[in-house]
This record gives structure tokens, C-alpha cells and sequence, in this order.
């Protein structure tokens, strides 16, 4: 693809165009799409609104351009290469043109059960093509998805479907996860009790356990495709009309519904998928996340479809049925990308390097990660043992926010270095600002991550509340995307993140509004009060440390404790369990009644040799008993 930078000189050369003239830079990338109509302009925006357009007016379909822009010449080639969670099952392989054909006959389903342009629908499905079909035929028909990860609960979900009011829930029966089956479509029907919007739930067959079908609500999948049509025109939506809501945790208790919308988010996926990656047609290219999160979004189903690659979809987990699966996955399907987590490498990585010797690994190329830092050790434990040594390494630094990779080296273009997601990509203006919002220039220097001009796949708003979206992300410091990051910038240029400057931790991976999880402890009819902290884990990166105050009548701690657990799993789901909690007397607190959360983190991470100023506390003495509580 003409699109992909090729050398050092390159990548630099393409940066300064982007920043010289971004309207030239980006209506070139975009002329490599098909658009029905072409744009009026190519940005118009301000960060006050924040009102960000891009390629204005434009009126294209999402799919028409996997699809259509493709089939000729990629017609018969593998689209989707599906592992499912036990070896032992077989694969699929799906090309473009049977995909085509499934996308647009599930288009015709979700038409013919009332579904129509604007309409949300909810995707609450395990790791399987069925999850991107659904996700394609909504945007082809116009509809607007919100993939729910199918790890979260009841009510997680029931929250998720009011906040946008869904007409639709697809799902399935059941979800195989490494040894377990788990129950997904009773979750379904818990959640959908406490909502009014839904009208139809579409049941896949996954595992084939006992299921409650409710007549006139619920209809299997495979029933509902029979005899369908798998031709479909597609709708045409305009540039700016929206393509997905994504909920993701901030430092407040509710989740927020990031807003993605079409034009931007195709033309900057494809673009960083195929030089980040540097896909070559032919390549199989594979990506562990979840469909539930935004990097299974841009990463496994829209960037790589969009740039007609062939992308691998797992079903299970890292160490079903042992340990070497990811590694047993690479060689059988000759996997040349492979896109991770921090978390799953360092988890990986505990196991040894016996689970990997069975396997030559040699179709490797390019590693990657994303998610959360990634640290020294675990960056050369990549880079010997998975990599051996020959593939760079892409720590890939970006958000659901984001919409797409935003700093990250170019493999095998630009420079990589442990720990560091190295450069911006051309087009990303990135600023770093100190705490009073001057901008630091120059090299050596640290502070809030922020950019200061637009970029395609940025959120245009926080679902159903503008204003939300004005506050969290561009008030903090005025004509900028503030991301909630902080970052270095060292000697030679390069970025390293330094994690969150607010209070949301990265659990595995995954972004957790502290405040949320003390939310769910409070639901607890014997909790008074808790406050939530994250503290250093050599697997999770980091892990969530509750300090609650109960009302201890009739109850042993370890039963509270136990109980504690149970409510945030039941609230909240599995991946928020406190890793560790602590029943205190009080939680040091400043005059005003702020929880000093400074104290908490350094008690958490075992600090507690210099605590700073507590003279200030309204219960100084408070801190002591958590110290000797916490021991
Ligand atoms: C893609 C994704 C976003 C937050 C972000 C960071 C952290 C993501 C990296 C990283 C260090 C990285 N979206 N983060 N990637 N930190 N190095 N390469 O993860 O919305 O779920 O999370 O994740 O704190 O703000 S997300």
C-alpha cells in the first residue's frame, strides 16, 4: 500500500508534511478509500466545544470499503482465521467474499427485526467471527454498536444498555473460557430486567448449554439467518454520523460512552494499522484482545479488514490447555504480527521458558503491546524468547479516547527502546504540560501528556452528555486533548508513558475508575465507607487495594472480606475483585473531607517510612492504626 512509510528518512519527512499542512497530509491518505461523496473539507474543529469534523460532508460506508474496495482483487482470501478456545475443535477461515456474504445477510436480519440508521445495539458475545459480523452489519446498515466485554456483569451491562438505550442485545448461549462455560445469556436476562428499550435479543449457539428463550423477545441466530439474503446494499452514512459507542471506566464512578464516528476512525485505523504493524498482503497477523475493548476494535476487526489483511481471532485464553497455547497458535498458523498485552507477557513469563520450547516461532516479524507500561524486564523477555532476538518490538501507547494507536515506533523504520512508546505517528501533535498548563519544551522533561491539534479517530463527544466530554478531557489545560497520562520526554526525543496522573488504575490491562470499584464495596450492606487504591504487581502491572470501613457486628473479618469480593464480582464483574483488602477504623482525611489518597497509596505500596505532612489530617492518629493494619 502506497500509504506505508518505508524508511527512517521517511517517517520523518511524512511527520513534518502532517504537521506543515494536516488538511494536505490526510486528504491524501483518505483519497486511498471509497467514498460516495467526497469531503468538503478535511477538518474543522475546536477544542472548546470540543467540535471536531473530519472530512466534512463526505458520505462513504464503513463496510463498502472492507467489502466492495476489496473483493476483486482479495475475494478469495482468508479474512478471518478463527482458534477457538479448545485445540481440539476446528479452526475457521473465512475470506472476504464469505464474509461479505454473512455481513450482509446478518444486515438483512437486523433490518427485518426493526433495527434501522442511529438505532444501538448491543454486542455481548465470546471471541468469535459472529462478534465482528455483528459489529459490520450494524455499521452497514448505519446502526451504531456498543460492544460490552462479556466479563462484566449484569448489572455493568443493564447500566450500559439505559445509558444508550438499546433496542437490541446479541449474545450467546454460553462462552467457553479456557475450562469454563460460562452462562452468558442468563446475564442477558438479568440485565435486561432492570431496562425498558430492548425490544429483540439475537441467541447464538456457542456452546449449546440449557438456555431460556423468552417468546417474542429471543431468537436464535441460526434461525434467524435462515433463508435470509447475503446481498445487501449499504446504507450511506455521512463522515461524521456515528459508528460505535464504547464505554470505558475514568475517574468518576459511571462509565462514559466514548463516541467514534465513521470517516476519521477508517482512515486513521487503516493508516496506523499498516505502518505500525507494516503489513505485507499475504501476512496472518494476530491480535489477543478482546472484541470488548477498543484495541479489538481498531486492531483485530476495523484496522485489519479495512487494509484487506488477514487477521487471526482466538477464543480462548493464554494458558488453555497450557501455557504454550499463544506459542502453539503462532506456529501452526504461521502468525507474522503478534499484538499483546504487558500483563499476558509477564504472566507468561513466570511460567519459564519450557512452554515456548516446543515451538520454532520463526513466522514471527513484528511483536507488539498495548495496554498498560510495559517494564525493562519483561520488554527483553519479549524480545529474546518470543521475538529471538529479530523482531522490533511496537509499544504501542493510545486509548479508547484515541480511536487509534497515537505513539508508537514503526517496525523496523523507526527506533525502538525498552519501555519507551518512542515517537508520535505522523499526524499526532503532542505537547507536554507542567501542572499550571505551560507547555515544556525541549528534551529532558515531564509532565501531562496532552495533543494540541486533531487527529481523525479522535472521540467527538462522551455519549448523551457533551458537556462531560468538554470537563474530563478538555478543560484541564485550555486548547488541549488532555489525556490523564503523564509522560517523560527524554534526552533523545523519545516518550515514555508513566501511567495515569488521575484516579483511574490499569489493572491487567485494563482501565478502572477507582471511585467505581468503591462504588461497588459501598453497595455492601455492611460497608460504611472505602477508598481504592492501586499499588505495583509484578503480573497485573498494577492491583487494586480497598481500604473499607464496616460495621463489624455479628461478622468475622474474613467473612466480610470474602463478601466484599463476591459484591464488586456481582456489581462490576470478575476483572474488579480488590486484590487486596484491608477493614480499617477511619481513612485519613483532610478538613474538608477529602480521603487523602496520597497516604493510602504509599501504606499500599509499603512506603511507609516518609508519609509526608499528615498534620494537616482531621484523624492524624488514623494512619498509624493502617500502617500496623496493614502489616
Ligand atoms: C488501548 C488501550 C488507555 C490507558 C492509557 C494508558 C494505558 C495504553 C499504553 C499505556 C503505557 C502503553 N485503551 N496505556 N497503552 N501505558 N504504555 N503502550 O489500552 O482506554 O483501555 O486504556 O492505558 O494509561 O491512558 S484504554
Amino acid at each position: 500500500m502506497s500509504n506505508k512509510i518505508q524508511t527512517l528518512s521517511g517517517y520523518i519527512h511524512e511527520y513534518a508534511k502532517s504537521v506543515q499542512d494536516p488538511e494536505h497530509f490526510w486528504s491524501r491518505i483518505a483519497d486511498s478509500f471509497h467514498w460516495q461523496k467526497r469531503w468538503d473539507s478535511v477538518v474543522e474543529w475546536n477544542f472548546k466545544g470540543p467540535d471536531v469534523k473530519w472530512f466534512t460532508n463526505a458520505k462513504l460506508n464503513i463496510t463498502e470499503n472492507i467489502f466492495e474496495r476489496h473483493l476483486y482483487t482479495l475475494g478469495d482470501k482468508p479474512a478471518i482465521i478463527w482458534e477457538p478456545n479448545n485445540p481440539d475443535e476446528d479452526v475457521r477461515t473465512i475470506t472476504y467474499k464469505e464474509l461479505y456474504a454473512q455481513v450482509c445477510q446478518f444486515s438483512n436480519v437486523l433490518k427485518a427485526k426493526g433495527v434501522s440508521k442511529g438505532d444501538r445495539v448491543i454486542i455481548y458475545m465470546p471471541m468469535v467471527p459472529e462478534a465482528a459480523v455483528a459489529m459490520l452489519a450494524c455499521a452497514r446498515i448505519g446502526a451504531v454498536h456498543s460492544v460490552v466485554f462479556a466479563g462484566f456483569s449484569a448489572t455493568s451491562l443493564a447500566d450500559r444498555i439505559n445509558d444508550c438505550k438499546a433496542k437490541m442485545v446479541l449474545t450467546s448461549d454460553g462462552n467457553f473460557r479456557g475450562s469454563k462455560k460460562i452462562a452468558v445469556k442468563e446475564v442477558v436476562d438479568e440485565a435486561i430486567e432492570r431496562t425498558e428499550s430492548i425490544e429483540k435479543v439475537i441467541v447464538l449457539r456457542r456452546t449449546g448449554q440449557d438456555v431460556n428463550m423468552k417468546s417474542g423477545r429471543d431468537i436464535w441466530w441460526h434461525e434467524a439467518v435462515e433463508g435470509v439474503s447475503t446481498e445487501n446494499k449499504a446504507e450511506i452514512v455521512d463522515s461524521e454520523d456515528m459508528l460505535f459507542i464504547l464505554y470505558t471506566s475514568g475517574s468518576t464512578g459511571k462509565p462514559k460512552g466514548v463516541v467514534h464516528t465513521c470517516g476519521g476512525y477508517m482512515v486513521y485505523t487503516t493508516y496506523t494499522f499498516q505502518n505500525v504493524f507494516q503489513y505485507s498482503q499475504g501476512d496472518v497477523y494476530w491480535c489477543t484482545a478482546d472484541v470488548g475493548w477498543i484495541t479489538g476494535h481498531s486492531y483485530i476487526v476495523y484496522g485489519p479488514l479495512l487494509a484487506g489483511a488477514t487477521t487471526l481471532m482466538f477464543e480462548g485464553v493464554p494458558t488453555y490447555p497450557d501455557a504454550g497455547r499463544f506459542w502453539a497458535i503462532c506456529d501452526k498458523h504461521k502468525v507474522n504480527q503478534f499484538y499483546t498485552a504487558p500483563t499476558a507477557i509477564r504472566a507468561l513469563q513466570a511460567y519459564g521458558t519450557e512452554p515456548i520450547e516446543p515451538y520454532k516461532l520463526d513466522s514471527l516479524r513484528v511483536i507488539g503491546t498495548v495496554g498498560e507500561p510495559i517494564n525493562e524486564e519483561a520488554w527483553h523477555w519479549y524480545h529474546d524468547h518470543i521475538g529471538k532476538g529479530k523482531c522490533p518490538i511496537v509499544d504501542t501507547w493510545w486509548q479508547t479516547e484515541t480511536g487509534g494507536i497515537m505513539i508508537s515506533p514503526i517496525a523496523g523504520v523507526t527506533p525502538t527502546k525498552p519501555s519507551y512508546a518512542t515517537l508520535p505517528l505522523p499526524g499526532i501533535q503532542l505537547a507536554i504540560l507542567d501542572n499550571d498548563g505551560k507547555e515544556l519544551t525541549g528534551n529532558s522533561v515531564e509532565g501531562n501528556l496532552c495533543v494540541k491539534f486533531p487527529w481523525p479517530s479522535m472521540l467527538r463527544t462522551t455519549y448523551g452528555d457533551h458537556e462531560r466530554c468538554r470537563q474530563t478531557y478538555f478543560s484541564s489545560f485550555k486548547g488541549y486533548y488532555f489525556t490523564g497520562d503523564g509522560v517523560k520526554r527524554d534526552e533523545d526525543g523519545y516518550y515514555r508513558i508513566l501511567g495515569r496522573v488521575d484516579d483511574v488504575i490499569n489493572v491487567s490491562g485494563h482501565r478502572m475508575g477507582t471511585a467505581e470499584v468503591e462504588n461497588a464495596i459501598n453497595e455492601h450492606p455492611k460497608v460504611i465507607e472505602s477508598a481504592v487504591v492501586g499499588y505495583p504487581h509484578d503480573i497485573k502491572g498494577q492491583g487494586i487495594y480497598a481500604y473499607v470501613i464496616c460495621d463489624m457486628e455479628g461478622r468475622s473479618e474474613a467473612n466480610l472480606i470474602e463478601e466484599i469480593r463476591q459484591t464488586v464480582t456481582k456489581i462490576i464483574g470478575p476483572i474488579a475483585k480488590p486484590d487486596k483488602i484491608q477493614i480499617v477504623p477511619g481513612l485519613p482525611k483532610t478538613r474538608s473531607g477529602k480521603i487523602m489518597r496520597r497516604i493510602l497509596r504509599k501504606i499500599a505500596t509499603g512506603e511507609t517510612a516518609n508519609m509526608g505532612d499528615t498534620s494537616t489530617l482531621l484523624n492524624p492518629e488514623v494512619v498509624e492504626e493502617i500502617i500496623e493494619g496493614a502489616q
